[in-house]
């Protein structure tokens, strides 16, 4: 019976461990790793339960047994340690495949904005100007015919203050919006005495037809220079020098006379054309100048409707359009690419 036992023992011994090392071999996870670590060392577990039988067994026998069930013991622990360690490997791997990093593949870019050339323009403009003195002064784009016309010198009557060509918001021609940036000139006089130095850059707008050389909205920049025993002179010497930093040193300036309401005398500045030195070529259309802008001396009337005495005090002033001088200056053919903003044309500036 004893010897028996004994026998059977070791039979289940040797089955529990076989079975433990077959159960450990197809184990994927630690937890059911864990559970077979349980059922075969635990204290309830299954040598556990061959031990506590022992005391059935004859004194030389119980410590064979004892051996052979520790030896077991020790190598379902070796083995359990050893599939711990292969899944922890495994898992690793799985975790690094996982987690990847191809630094060779391209970095995505990031698209940056920049400047639209107009304002590219603008702020080489203004620079210019804030270098000699001048402020730069914004203001409603909203504005009384008054302040539009009147106050401008451009009287009833006046072509531009027809229906076709301003947009009034009262039928009774009152309000509009603003088609010159000049407005703001009046303001400036009307609250500050001179000296006067200042350039109003903003949006005006017009009855136009879209097309390559208009737009019912533009963009304008006037200003005007207001001191005692200011002459031509004056306006001559510092348009030239703002050409110059806009174009280069060489720049050839030359005026000739004009007619402005707002302004008396009057005239427009041209530039010798930059690429062809006044040869005649495509950029200057064959005439050897480029026209830039329109200046002249403030009119008396109009320093003495805002208060300012016309006998003590002369400035000269001037204006042009944003978008023809950005066109001109990056050679870009159709007004129309200025205001489209397609990201594909802003790129090339
Ligand atoms: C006040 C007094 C004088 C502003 C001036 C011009 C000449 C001029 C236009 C040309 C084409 C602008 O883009 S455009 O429509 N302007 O040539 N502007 S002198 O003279 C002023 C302004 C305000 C109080």
């Amino acid at each position: 019976m004893r010897k028996e036992g004994n026998h059977n023992m070791k039979q289940k011994l040797e089955q529990i461990k076989a079975e433990a090392m077959e159960a450990l071999g197809g184990v994927s996870a630690s937890d059911a790793l864990e559970q077979l670590r349980v059922k075969y060392l635990g204290k309830k577990g299954e040598i556990t339960a061959i031990l506590k039988q022992m005391g059935g067994l004859s004194a030389e026998e119980r410590p064979v047994i004892g051996q052979l069930a520790n030896q077991i013991r020790a190598e379902i622990e070796q083995a359990i340690a050893q599939q711990s360690k292969r899944l922890e490997a495994a898992a690793l791997a799985a975790r690094l495949e996982l987690e990847t990093v191809d630094v060779t593949i391209p970095g995505q870019t990031r698209k940056i904005g920049m400047k639209h050339p107009m304002y590219q323009v603008l702020d080489q403009i203004k620079d210019i100007f804030i270098g000699m003195g001048f402020e730069v002064v914004e203001d409603r784009e909203v504005e009384l015919a008054e302040y539009n016309f009147d106050k401008l010198n451009e009287t009833e009557g006046h072509p531009a203050r027809e229906w076709s060509d301003t947009f009034y918001f009262t039928e009774d021609s009152k309000i509009l919006l603003r088609t010159q940036t000049s407005p703001m000139q009046i303001h400036v006089m009307e609250r500050q005495k001179p000296p006067i130095r200042m350039v109003a850059p903003g949006r005006v707008y017009r009855k136009d037809e879209v097309d390559a050389t208009h737009s019912p909205m533009f963009h304008q920049i006037e200003g005007m220079v207001i001191d005692k025993g200011i002459t031509m002179a004056d306006l001559k010497g510092t348009l030239s020098q703002v050409a110059r930093q806009l174009y280069g040193e060489q720049t050839v300036t030359r005026f000739r006379p004009h007619h402005f309401p707002f302004t008396e005398p009057s005239c427009e500045m041209d530039i010798q054309c930059y690429k062809c030195h006044g040869a005649g070529c495509s950029t200057c259309k064959g005439e050897g100048w480029i026209e830039l802008l329109g200046a002249g001396m403030v009119h008396p009337k109009v320093l003495e409707g805002c208060g300012i005495d016309s006998s003590v005090y002369s400035g000269w002033a001037f204006g042009f359009g944003l978008e023809r001088l950005a066109l001109a200056y990056f050679k870009i053919s159709d007004l129309r690419l200025i205001f489209e903003n397609d990201v594909r044309f802003l790129e090339q500036f």
